[in-house]
Formats: C-alpha cells, sequence, structure tokens
C-alpha cells in the first residue's frame, strides 16, 4: 500500500512535505464492515481516496452479522431500511415481509459486498488495538491485532485470542463501528459459574440453538429479549422470564409491506427517498398537528387504536405533537398501551408487572412484537420482577433471587443490552493530541462536535456518532447522510488543498450544550434508559443522540459545509507553523433549541409581518396569538381594576404572590408596578399576565401590571405622562393594594421597560418618591436604532429591526426622539437613579441598548446587574410555559430584584 498514490495524497505532495511525500500506508482505515462500513468504501473508492477497512468478525454485516438470536429483525419497515445509493438494488433485491429477518438483511449486506467487490478492501478477523495520532505528519499510526480461533463478539469487546496484526499509518481514521455493537458487560454476581448452557443475544452461536426439552432462563424485556421470548417458548419445556424493567411494545402487525406503504412508495422512489432525509425520524410521515390533549378521550383512543393497528415504532409516539413534551400527553398514550397488555395478558397480576410505569412511553426506545404480551398466557411461560424479587446470584444450576428462591434452567440467555453509542468507540484505544485518550476526554460524557468529530483528534471521523440523530433514526438513513458528509469533507479538503480537519473546541461546546439543552426540554431525561448511558454502572448519564430529528440535524450538517465548514480548523499537513491554517470559528445552532422549534413552527405558518398591519390588526393578531400561549402559574389572587391615568381611567391587574396569602398577617408585601411590552402600540394591562404571575410569586412582591394609553392614537408623550401617572397613584394607593409604600419597585419588558427607566428618573428629578429598584427586562433605552446588534438580528427573530422601527414611527415623531423620557440611554444624567437589573437576550436588536444602559448606569455610580440570556431572542423571558430556556435567567433576575426590593 505504501507505494500507491491517490488523488488526496498528491494534494499534499504537491505542497512539497517530505513527511507527506513518504505518505501515509493508506489514505483513510475504517473500522467496522457494516451497513456503514461498506458504504464507506465503495465511496471513498468512487472518489480515487484508498482505504481499508477492519473487521473482527469473519465476513461483512456488522450488527446483522452478530445478532442472529431468534427472531431478530429490524424495527424499521425494509422499505426504508436499505440503500439508497445504488438505485438498482431496487430491483434486484425483494424483501419478503415487512420487516426483514436478521437472516435476510444479512443477505443482502452480502450481496451488496459481492455485487461492489467489497471484500477485497476488508482485512477480516482483526480488531483494532489501538491508534494514536501524530501532530508532526498528521497520520494516525493503527495497530491492528489478529482474531485467532472462535470469533464471537464484535472488535472490542474480547472475542478470541489476539494474534499479531500490522502497523498502518493513515491520514484519516473511520469509526464505523456501529451504535449498539459493544454488549454490555454482565454485571451479575456470579454470571461465570452457571455451567449450563449460557448465550448473549448479541453473539448468538451461528449453528443456532434448539431449546426442545430445555428450561430455560431469559435475563432481560429490551426489544432482543421481546423478540427472541415467544420464540424460545415455542421449544423451551419451561421458559422463565427475568424482568427488571417493563418496556412498552406494541405488534408489528409484521406480513407484506401495506398498500399505503406501497402506495406512498412506488412510482415515486426519488421523492419518497427525499421526503425520509428530511423527515425528523428517517421515514416519511405525516407529521401530527395536535397536541394529545387537544382532543377529547374518545377521539385520542380512536387515534391510538389506529396507531397500534399500523405496527410501527413511530406511528404511537407520532400520534400526537406533544409526546415526547408534555408529561400529561405522554401518560395518555402510555395508558392506551398498558391497557392493552392488561386486555391480552389473562393473568392480572402478570398484566401489571408487564405495565410500565417508572418512565414515559418512547423514552427507553418502543419494542415492536410478535405475540409478546401473549406468551406469558403459555402455562410453561412465567415471569418474575426482579423489583420486588432481585437476583441474588447465578449458581452452578441456575439463579438464586433474594427471595430464597432458586430458579434450576438448562440455559440461560443475556438479552441485557449493550454499552451503546460511546462503548464501541471508547473501548478501543485512541489517543489524540498531547496523548490525551478519548475515554478520558469523554469520561464524563461524549464531547463531539455533530457526533461527526471531537477536539483534539484530528481526521478521526464517526458514523453516526453520539450527538447525532443515529439510533432516534432509521439508522440506514443517517449512516448514508454521515457516510456522504464524510467523503464530501475529504474531496473539499482535496480541492482546497488541504488534508487535515478539526472541530474548534467552541464549536464543540456549544453542540454539546445544544444536544443537551434539547434533550432537556423533552421528557428522555426521565427515563433510565441506554439513551441516557445510564444501563451501564458507572457510565455518565447523559443523552447520547441528538433528539433534535434527522431533517434539523442534516440542516445543521449542510449549513456548516454552506457557511466555509464553521466550526472546523482545516490545515495542510505541509504547513508545521499552522500559519496557513483555516479556522473558521463559530457556532452553528446558537439559538436554544426551544426558541429555534417555535420560531420553525412561526416560518412554517407563513404570517405576515406585524409591520405590514394595521394596529388594529396587528393588536387583534397579538391576541389571539396570546389565547394559545400556557397561562402561567397560579397566583394566591387576582383583581383588576382601574387608576386615574394622565388623561382619564386606565386599568390595571394585580397579582398576590402565593407567599403574600400564606402569610395571611397583616404585614404588607413589597409592590411592583409593571409596565407591559408592545412598543407603546400592541398590549394591555393583562398581556403580560403568565410573566407578572411569575414575577409575583418569585419575588413575594404584589404586583400591579398598568396599562397606558397606546400610539399611534395617542402619541408621545401619551404613555409615558400616564406611566408616571401610575407611579403616583401607586404609592397613594400601596396600602390599599396591600403594598408597602417604603418597598416600591418598577419593572417592565421592552417599550414598558423604556417606561419604567423613565419613571426612575422622574421620581429622581423630582425627589420622589422612592424607588427601591428597577427590572429592565429588554428594554428601549435608545433612540437611533442603529447598534450593532440592530443589524445582527435585523430580520427572523420576532422583534426585527423593521418592526422596531414601526413602532417607533407610530409614537414619536422623528424631531423628538432624542428626548431624555424616550432616549433614557442620552438622558442628561445617570446618577442617582435606583438599583438595575438589566436583562439582555442574544438575538435582539435592544441587546446593545441594553447593555449600554447597563453599564452607563454603572459609569454613573449606580448599580446595575446586567443578565444575558444567551440564545435567546426579544421575547423569550415573556414566554413563560411555553419555553424552557429561558426559565433560569428569568428566575436569576427575578432572585436578584426581589433581593433589591425587600
Ligand atoms: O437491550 P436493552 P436490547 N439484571 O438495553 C435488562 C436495538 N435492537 O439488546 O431496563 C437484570 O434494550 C434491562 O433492564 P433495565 C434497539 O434499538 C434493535 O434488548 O436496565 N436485568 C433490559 O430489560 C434496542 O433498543 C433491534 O432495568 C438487566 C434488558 O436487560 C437496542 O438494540 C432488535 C440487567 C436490556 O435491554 C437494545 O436492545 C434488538 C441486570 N443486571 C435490539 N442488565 C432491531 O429491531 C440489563 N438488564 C433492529
Amino acid at each position: 500500500m505504501g507505494g500507491h498514490v491517490t488523488d488526496l495524497q498528491q494534494a499534499t505532495i504537491a505542497s512539497g512535505d517530505d513527511d507527506a511525500r513518504s505518505g501515509p500506508d493508506v489514505d483513510v482505515v475504517v473500522v467496522g464492515a457494516g451497513i456503514a462500513g461498506l458504504y464507506l468504501l465503495r465511496r471513498l473508492r468512487d472518489l480515487g481516496i484508498s482505504a481499508r477497512a477492519f473487521e473482527t468478525a469473519d465476513d461483512v454485516g456488522g450488527t446483522w452479522y452478530w445478532n442472529r438470536y431468534p427472531g431478530a429483525r429490524c424495527d424499521v419497515e425494509s422499505i426504508d431500511y436499505q440503500y439508497t445509493w445504488d438505485p438498482d438494488l431496487l430491483d434486484e433485491w425483494t424483501w419478503s415481509e415487512r420487516y426483514a429477518t436478521q437472516p435476510e438483511i444479512l443477505r443482502y449486506v452480502e450481496y451488496v459486498a459481492d455485487k461492489h467487490d467489497l471484500r477485497r478492501d476488508i482485512t477480516f478477523r482483526t480488531r483494532i488495538a489501538d491508534a494514536r495520532w501524530d501532530d508532526t505528519s498528521s497520520t494516525w499510526t493503527i495497530r491492528t491485532e489478529r482474531v485467532d480461533g472462535q470469533v464471537d463478539g464484535p472488535a472490542d469487546d474480547g472475542g478470541g485470542a489476539a494474534g499479531t496484526g500490522e502497523t498502518i499509518r493513515c491520514r484519516w481514521y473511520v469509526m464505523a463501528t456501529g451504535c449498539l455493537s459493544a454488549p454490555k458487560d454482565p454485571d451479575i454476581e456470579g454470571a461465570g459459574v452457571f455451567t449450563g448452557e449460557v448465550y448473549v443475544t448479541g453473539r448468538w452461536p451461528h449453528d443456532g440453538v434448539d431449546f426442545t426439552g430445555k428450561r430455560v432462563a431469559v435475563i432481560g424485556t429490551g426489544s432482543s429479549a421481546i423478540q427472541s421470548i415467544p420464540l424460545i417458548a415455542d421449544e423451551a419445556d419451561e421458559l422463565v422470564v427475568l424482568q427488571r424493567t417493563p418496556n412498552f411494545s406494541i405488534p408489528a402487525h409484521n406480513g407484506p409491506p401495506t398498500a399505503d406503504k406501497v402506495a406512498r412508495f412506488d412510482g415515486r422512489v426519488d421523492e419518497y427517498r427525499e421526503e425520509a432525509r428530511w423527515s425528523s425520524a428517517g421515514v416519511p410521515r405525516d407529521m401530527p398537528e395536535l397536541g394529545a390533549l387537544q382532543v377529547d378521550d374518545a377521539a385520542r383512543r380512536a387515534r391510538y387504536e389506529q396507531a397500534w393497528e399500523e405496527g410501527t415504532i413511530f406511528s404511537l409516539t407520532g400520534a400526537y405533537n406533544d409526546l415526547f413534551l408534555n408529561p400529561a400527553a405522554n401518560e395518555t398514550a402510555a395508558e392506551f398501551v398498558r391497557s392493552k397488555i392488561r386486555s391480552i395478558v389473562d393473568d392480572p397480576a402478570t398484566a401489571e408487572v408487564l405495565c410500565p410505569t417508572t418512565y414515559p412511553i418512547g423514552t427507553k426506545r418502543l419494542c415492536l412484537d410478535t405475540n409478546y404480551y401473549e406468551t406469558f398466557n403459555r402455562s410453561h411461560v412465567s415471569l418474575v420482577d426482579l423489583r420486588s424479587e432481585p437476583i441474588e446470584r447465578i449458581s452452578e444450576t441456575g439463579i438464586d433471587l433474594a427471595s430464597g428462591r432458586s430458579l434450576t434452567v438448562d440455559a440461560i440467555v443475556f438479552a441485557t443490552g449493550f454499552d451503546a453509542m460511546t462503548g464501541a468507540i471508547v473501548r478501543v484505544d485512541i489517543e489524540g493530541r498531547d496523548g490525551v485518550a478519548l475515554a478520558d476526554k469523554w469520561a464524563d460524557g461524549p464531547q463531539t462536535y455533530l457526533g461527526l468529530m471531537t477536539h483534539g483528534f484530528p481526521n478521526l471521523f464517526m458514523v453516526t456518532g453520539p450527538q447525532s440523530p443515529s439510533v432516534l433514526s432509521n439508522m440506514a438513513v443517517s449512516i448514508e447522510q454521515h457516510v456522504e458528509w464524510i467523503t464530501d469533507a475529504l474531496v473539499a479538503l482535496r480541492d482546497e488543498r488541504l488534508d487535515v480537519i478539526e472541530p474548534t473546541e467552541l464549536a464543540e461546546r456549544a453542540w454539546v450544550r445544544h444536544t443537551n439543552d434539547f434533550a432537556d426540554i423533552t421528557l428522555f431525561p426521565q427515563a433510565n434508559s441506554w439513551y441516557m448511558g445510564a444501563n451501564v454502572p458507572g457510565k455518565a448519564r447523559v443523552v447520547l443522540p441528538y433528539v433534535g430529528g434527522v431533517d434539523r440535524y442534516r440542516q445543521a450538517c449542510v449549513d456548516v459545509v454552506e457557511s466555509g465548514y464553521l466550526g472546523f480548523r482545516r490545515a495542510n499537513s505541509a504547513n508545521g507553523d499552522r500559519a496557513g491554517d483555516v479556522v473558521n470559528d463559530g457556532i452553528i445552532r446558537p439559538l436554544a433549541p426551544d426558541v429555534m422549534v417555535m420560531l420553525d413552527m412561526m416560518a412554517e405558518l407563513g404570517l405576515p409581518p406585524l409591520e405590514s398591519m394595521t394596529p388594529t390588526d396587528a393588536r387583534a393578531f397579538m391576541e389571539a396569538s396570546a389565547a394559545m400561549s400556557p397561562p402561567g402559574p397560579e397566583v394566591a389572587d387576582i383583581s383588576d381594576g382601574t387608576y386615574p391615568g394622565a388623561a382619564g381611567e386606565l386599568a390595571y391587574r394585580r397579582y398576590v404572590p402565593h407567599d403574600a396569602a400564606a402569610s395571611a398577617t397583616d404585614a404588607l408585601s413589597p409592590l411592583i408596578l409593571y409596565f407591559h411590552g408592545g412598543g407603546w402600540v400592541l398590549g394591555h394591562a393583562t398581556s403580560d399576565d403568565a410573566f407578572c404571575r411569575d414575577l409575583a410569586n418569585r419575588t413575594g412582591a404584589i404586583v400591579v401590571s398598568v396599562d397606558y394609553r397606546h400610539a399611534p392614537e395617542h402619541r408621545f408623550p401619551a404613555a409615558h405622562d400616564d406611566a408616571w401617572a401610575a407611579l403616583e397613584w401607586a404609592v397613594s394607593a400601596a396600602q390599599e393594594l396591600g403594598g408597602d409604600p417604603d418597598r416600591l419597585a418598577v419593572a417592565g419588558w421592552s417599550a414598558g421597560a423604556n417606561l419604567a427607566g423613565h419613571v426612575c428618573h422622574r421620581a429622581r428629578d423630582e425627589g420622589a418618591p422612592h424607588i427601591a429598584a428597577q427590572l429592565l427586562v429588554t428594554p428601549v433605552t435608545d433612540h437611533r436604532m442603529a447598534t450593532p446588534s440592530y443589524g445582527e438580528n435585523a430580520d427572523g427573530y420576532v422583534l426585527t429591526s423593521s418592526l422596531m422601527r414601526w413602532f417607533m414611527d407610530h409614537y414619536v415623531d422623528g424631531a423628538r426622539r432624542d428626548d431624555d423620557r424616550l432616549s433614557i440611554l442620552h438622558a442628561h444624567d445617570l446618577s442617582g437613579l435606583p438599583p438595575a437589573v438589566v436583562v439582555t437576550a442574544e438575538f435582539d436588536p435592544l441587546r446593545d441598548e441594553g447593555a449600554a444602559y447597563a453599564d452607563a448606569l454603572r459609569a454613573a455610580g449606580g448599580s446595575a446587574t446586567h443578565l444575558r440570556a444567551g440564545g435567546q431572542i426579544h421575547t423569550s423571558l415573556m414566554a413563560v410555559g411555553a419555553l424552557a430556556t429561558p426559565a433560569e435567567v428569568r428566575e436569576a433576575a427575578f432572585v436578584e430584584f426581589g433581593r433589591l426590593v425587600d
């Protein structure tokens, strides 16, 4: 291989580097000859990039080579789970069932390997002993080990004895090792002492097993167990299933592909596949528009029945759009499946044990079965609930339970799962720059950029790595996407005469955060699942797959490339001093994920911009939107009234916090006078209702939200005059409102924050009243509308710069905008003002003027706490109950403000 010079090496050689001239032995080393490894080999070959693959097994197939247990099938329909890169395969291969069995899928993979002559690039019966990055030559040195004798496990789990291998130097190193290929170590005492037959589902004997006449125990009730149990029960004399956590399973209804599916696929294969690539799970589906709680019980039941009959892992949890977000919605689907279990299983006690109750449905991978629950109606099948009767140890003859019972069996089947997603990667000894071991870097959970690469390990790629959609998607689609992204990245390097690629620390940190934040807005973290690494003792508990969906993820990968490999350092290995490195540092998805989802939904609705409406229509539109928002937290009391504005009576709403009611004494609470947002044009005393409730509860203050006159009917300074009138009234009526006039504070959002800021100026100028503190949430402070944040956030984040101009134009003439009352940042004097808490949002045209105001208050000798809401937009903090990610900064602001007020 050493003498073989490819196009890619040629690009490096042309740069005149001596190290490169000797060249690596091969461009790419691929680990694994499963679905991913095979496509990678084919594509690299087509691109003129040399590659060698290493595989522990003695043939191709990956997961389909190892998982030969009875009943093993793919839980994604065969129409979806097949290669798309060779379109002729569709004519050459006919699947015999809707869900193909493992032997059929393995035959398919073998057929593809033969057809494309891929085995010639694969060294079988060989595992990777270690891999080391050399920063000087920018190559990986890989040492392999021959697996002599019995091959009974994937690369990294010690199957077979080790023999001498070889040492290969390559430029790029790709782990195509699969997400579920490293079996979990048996963590049951005595696992080695049993003298009967022992089987592990993920390493089933190639000749099959005959359980006829035998007493068999199956440990575990995940997908592998649920698929195999009915078939083992067909043969065994006695079968005992040991269950620690029950799983949700729905019937696969296997058979020929359904008419619906065929109609959707046939005759429009290319469109279908494009839909799959841009779908949320890698399978085309109609996305639900409704939440589960938006329909009545009968409609919901009918929808779930339909999903049950449909029989796909996506049908039930995809029945409504909030099943992964809202626990109450999820519970409706969970209870539906429990009712099915109770109706199928004859013995009520057994049925209850089989009913999952400790985690939301879908947060452990849903199973598809054929007669699983029915199997427990067979007289020779029994179930042990390990939660009430744990395993004490495995003995020579069977399994001893803590209850004192001993199960004597002839065979034990371990269906105990995998060290998923990271196991197969970190079990290989991989050392990156400065000798850092990947296993150490990932000790507290994987850190990747896009699940494709990891900082400090240049030129190391992962196919469907952690923090990519992988196991939450149709793997066939995700594998092809990754193989294509990786090979495109190599071609781009070649085109630009580069050969090193590595994510930056910033990009990686942001992606890890994005992945975790996304998981945190879903119910996934609530389950002790292998998605969370929770099935392996000692493994970091962190969400492993990217939960944002195949479509969003693919778009991120596309955007990274279209932005010139954003978040990557790329280099030519000939440039030892790094001077010529191409570094495009940055963050691909800086918006908080729930904000991103909300903006996507708004974009899909194609709403007209507010500034294209009349103020009347814009107000009606805002009212209609507000009606769909969550109501906000309960408070002890709400009352409405009017107060004397500068030109007549105006409305207010008073919120009594829980604490004030609980104390039920004559003691007065702090009083917060609140001014709503809406650009002096929109909104009213109750339009920020949810925020005011939260403000009251978290500060323990009485909050009084006041209306004021709006433009264009009432132009500047009408709203400012009303704000002052409201303050004077609040002081005089404080005790009546239950508030302490000596602990009076003001708060506001946006234009309302501008009013709150203004009344502080005027109270100082007039010597009274005393204002204890001011809370300014994304305030308007500067009339010029010319800060960098106006340019950066001009479009797309609800408050656009054109909408802000529309507000300003309606409220105040250009000539009057530098008035101190409006342009509080440029007021003649900023000293002597109440202590302030100023919150700014990263993606807000008003960000910089809010920050400048906090700075200016401090510069004038005052106190100002500035909280920056990273990843948030102008409206984020108001979305109480609707957006999860702004809650942290909102609470921090309330805590600080509450401290100042009290
Ligand atoms: O593994 P699992 P799996 N004592 O981790 C139990 C894919 N797959 O191999 O939940 C007692 O789901 C464990 O209990 P608990 C598919 O994505 C795909 O079945 O940890 N019990 C659990 O019940 C699937 O999700 C197909 O409390 C112990 C079981 O063992 C993934 O592979 C087919 C135990 C393990 O279930 C993994 O499925 C099969 C102990 N010490 C699998 N340790 C397809 O259709 C573990 N358990 C493509």
